[in-house]
């Protein structure tokens, strides 16, 4: 193990101790992320209802099929814009903070409402904590000028060998209203390196695919370190007739967080997309003052200045007040015998369009009632009737 592999290398001197009391007691956790209590310097002061937004940074990405003609052109531009996300999903607060940070847990009810503003118009966003127990995160990001829309959620189950290991619960389908299309986009399952140094970060694993209602299915295999390029973060992609999985007509390779191409049937190659280079659209939201007591910013202004300040009794003195204040509201919600009505959001118990891409695909993904509380829907008509301060003016420029 050379030095810079020793356990705690990352770690602030103050902090060795307890980051070496956090990896002992990883190995007894029991799956639910939100119950893990991390050092202080391993904090992150954003919320996890905050990190819907990453589906859509590159806005001309998230709009480019809508002008698309040929749908297997189309099902690629999909295929394009999903790889073009996984950078800020997966890899930016690592760029931004020096390592993966863990966020705050959002409570029942909690809003992050923003939109981009630029050459592809207005592109929408609303993210929700419709669960707490489970926590689970549904969004919906829309752009009217373009006609497109995502709506999803997800839910993070976690076990232990000898990282930590997240398996996504959820999915999202986007939607393309001038050829009435949908695609499935089932989430990737990821685990965490550097966890022994004290800088970790996120790999993803396994497989995920996109399942088009025009018959094409993308499959996309996240590999890491170690396999043939030894580069980390690296993935294979091919979108083929559903079905045909032989007959392929286009291959993606390269890295998520970096660079990659894509090449045609006949290995000709398309593009090259650098994640790095692509121009990011800075979301607009709405200043803090104007904000609803549940928009995240505001609710957890006082945790994450406590956080930044490294004042941990501030911290957890804010976290409890906020913690108290949700634990009062389900005790009466229980002594009243109604729950909490979520703004945008309405509880479902299947999905139409979820099974019949997952048949048309042969997928082997399943719905998790479970595990994410139910099936989240976008419900317009909620939407439309919310009034400000939810959906006040949000300033056009940053
Ligand atoms: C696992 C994760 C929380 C969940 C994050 C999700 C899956 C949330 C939905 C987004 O669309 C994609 C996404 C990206 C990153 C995932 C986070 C990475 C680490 C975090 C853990 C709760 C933190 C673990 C603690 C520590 C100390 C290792 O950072």
């Amino acid at each position: 193990m050379s030095s810079s592999q020793q356990e705690g290398a990352a770690v602030p001197a103050s902090a060795k101790g307890s980051w070496s009391s956090f990896l002992k007691s990883i190995a007894s956790f029991n799956g639910d992320l939100s119950t893990m209590t991390a050092p202080p310097f391993i904090l992150s002061s954003t919320s996890l209802v905050e990190y819907s937004s990453y589906w859509a940074e590159h806005p001309s990405l998230f709009v480019a099929p809508t002008s698309e003609q040929d749908p297997a052109k189309r099902a690629m531009l999909v295929l394009k814009w999903f790889l073009s996300t996984l950078k800020q999903q997966y890899s930016s607060r690592n760029e931004k903070l020096g390592s993966e940070k863990k966020p705050l847990n959002p409570f029942l009810g909690e809003l992050f409402l923003g939109r981009w503003n630029d050459e592809a118009g207005e592109t929408q966003l609303v993210s929700e904590q419709v669960s707490h127990h489970p926590p689970v995160t549904a969004y919906s990001i829309w752009n009217d000028k373009h006609g497109i829309r995502l709506q999803g959620y997800n839910a993070q189950k976690a076990s232990v060998s000898s990282t930590i290991n997240v398996k996504q619960i959820g999915h999202a389908i986007l939607h393309i209203d001038a050829f009435d299309e949908d695609y499935l986009i089932t989430l990737p399952s990821l685990h965490i390196e550097g966890l022994i140094t004290g800088s970790p970060f996120v790999e993803l694993n396994r497989t995920s695919y996109i399942q088009s209602s025009s018959g094409y299915t993308a499959k996309i295999d996240y590999k890491g370190r170690g396999w043939l390029s030894g580069k980390k973060n690296t993935f294979s992609a091919t979108l083929f007739p559903s079905g045909k999985e032989k007959e392929v007509l286009y291959t993606v390779e390269g890295q998520w967080n970096d660079s990659f191409t894509i090449k045609g049937s006949m290995k000709n190659v398309v593009e090259k997309f650098d994640a790095k280079a692509a121009k990011i659209s800075p979301l607009l939201i709405a200043d803090l003052e104007e904000q609803d007591s549940m928009e995240s910013r505001r609710a957890w202004a006082k945790v994450a200045a406590a956080i930044s300040k490294g004042d941990m009794d501030a911290t957890s003195r804010e976290k409890s007040l906020i913690e108290n204040a949700q634990r009062e509201m389900r005790k009466k919600e229980k002594e009243e015998n109604r729950e909490w009505e979520r703004r945008f959001f309405t509880r479902k118990e299947t999905s139409p369009v979820f099974e019949a891409l997952v048949k048309k695909g042969g997928l082997q993904e399943e719905l998790d009632l479970d595990k994410t509380s139910g099936v989240w829907a976008f419900d317009s008509e909620k939407a439309s009737s919310v009034k400000p301060p939810f959906r006040k003016e949000i300033p056009t420029e940053v």
